[in-house]
C-alpha cells in the first residue's frame, strides 16, 4: 500500500499588488502543498485595477481557475504613487499577454469586494483555512469585526509585517521610522487580528531585510530564458531595481519569504514573542516586544542561500 498523499493545506490569499506579491502568487501556483481557494487583492501598495487584472493573468497562466475579489476599504497611511502604479507596469509584460485579455478570463470584478468575499471563503471552505496576507490586514481585521465566530474557520494567519529589533522602512512626514508599512497603512487591522483567537505567525523585518533582490538573484533566471514562470519571475525581480537607489533601502523578498514558508518552513527559525501594535502619533503602525502582548510565532532567522536556493528551484528549475 503505498503512503496516503500529504494534506493540502487549504489557503486564502490576500496582496496587495506590488512585485513581490505577484512573485508570491506565482511561486502559490506550484507548491503542491497548498490547495489555493481564493485570492483577494488590497489596494495598498498597489492600484486596484491592474492588480486585480494582474492577479487573474498569473493564475490564468498557471491554469488555475481560482476565485479572485478586490478591496475597497481605504488604510489611513496610503503608500507612495510612485510604488503603487507597478502594478501596471507588472500587468503589461509580454508573458503575460500572450493571449487575448477576452481568452485569459481577465474582465470584469467578482461581485463582491474583497472584505465581504474573504468571509464568504472562510466561512464556506470545508476546512479550517491558512490566511497569507503579504499586504495589511484590513480585510481581515473586517471579517473578525463584523463575523466574529470566523475566528474557529482559521488554521493559522501568516503575515508580512513588523519590525521587531530593527528600523522599519516608512520614511514619511511625522513619523519617527519604526513602522514597516503592511502595518502602517492600517495599524489598527493589526489590532483587530492580534485580539483574535487566532494563530499568528509573522515574518518581520528583521528576518525579510536579509533576503534583499540582489543582481545574481534576478539574473539567474536568465538561465531558463523562454519557460514562462522564470521569465515572469526574473522580470517581475527586475521591476524592483532602483528601489536602493531611490529610497536608501534595498527592495528584499519580503513577501516571497513569507510565502515559502507554506512550502519549506524549515528556511526560517522562529521565536514566539508577546506582541503589542502602536495604532497611534508618530510610531504608529510599529509592533513592539509587550510583556502582556499577544504571543506571536515570528521569524527570527534565515538561511538566505536555502531561500534563493527555494526561489529558482521552484520558478526556474533548470536554472542549477
Ligand atoms: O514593507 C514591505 C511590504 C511587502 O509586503 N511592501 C513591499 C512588499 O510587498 C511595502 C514596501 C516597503 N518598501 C517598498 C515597498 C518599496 N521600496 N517599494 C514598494 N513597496
Ligand atoms: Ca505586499
Amino acid at each position: 500500500m503505498t503512503d496516503p498523499s500529504p494534506r493540502r493545506r487549504q489557503v486564502v490569499f490576500d496582496h496587495d499588488g506590488a512585485p513581490d506579491d505577484l512573485l508570491s502568487l506565482l511561486l502559490l501556483t506550484r507548491y503542491d502543498a497548498v490547495e489555493l481557494r481564493g485570492v483577494a487583492v488590497t489596494p495598498a501598495d498597489c492600484l486596484a485595477e491592474p492588480a486585480l487584472s494582474v492577479t487573474r493573468k498569473i493564475l490564468g497562466l498557471a491554469g488555475l481557475d481560482v476565485p479572485t475579489a478586490v478591496g475597497t476599504l481605504p488604510g489611513r497611511n496610503p503608500f507612495p504613487l510612485a510604488w503603487r502604479i507597478d502594478a501596471l507596469r507588472a500587468d503589461a509584460l509580454p508573458v503575460l499577454n500572450r493571449e487575448d485579455p477576452g481568452v485569459a478570463g481577465v474582465a470584469g470584478a467578482d461581485a463582491l469586494p474583497a472584505h465581504e468575499q474573504l468571509a464568504v471563503w472562510l466561512t464556506r471552505a470545508p476546512e479550517p483555512v491558512t490566511v497569507l496576507a503579504t499586504g495589511p490586514l484590513t480585510n481581515l481585521a473586517w471579517c473578525l469585526d463584523r463575523h466574529p465566530s470566523i475566528a474557529s474557520r482559521i488554521e493559522e494567519v501568516v503575515f508580512m509585517g513588523g519590525a521587531l529589533d530593527v528600523t522599519g522602512n516608512v520614511r514619511q512626514p511625522g513619523h519617527d521610522g519604526s513602522a514597516e508599512w503592511n502595518v502602517f497603512w492600517d495599524p489598527d487591522a493589526v489590532r483587530r487580528v492580534f485580539d483574535a483567537d487566532v494563530p499568528i505567525t509573522m515574518f518581520p523585518l528583521d528576518v525579510t531585510d536579509r533576503v534583499p533582490v540582489t543582481p545574481d538573484l534576478a539574473r539567474a533566471f536568465g538561465r531558463t530564458y523562454g519557460d514562462p514562470v522564470g521569465d515572469l519571475a526574473g522580470s517581475l525581480l527586475a521591476l524592483t531595481f532602483g528601489t536602493l537607489e531611490t529610497t536608501g533601502l534595498p527592495y528584499c523578498c519580503w513577501d516571497s519569504l513569507t510565502t515559502s514558508y507554506l512550502a519549506e518552513p524549515g528556511i526560517c527559525t522562529f521565536e514566539t514573542v508577546r506582541c503589542d501594535v502602536i495604532t497611534r502619533g508618530e510610531s504608529q503602525g510599529r509592533v513592539v516586544r509587550h510583556a502582556g502582548g499577544r504571543p506571536v510565532r515570528c521569524a527570527a532567522t534565515v538561511d538566505t542561500g536555502r531561500f534563493y536556493r527555494h526561489l529558482l528551484g521552484t520558478l526556474a528549475p533548470g536554472a542549477g
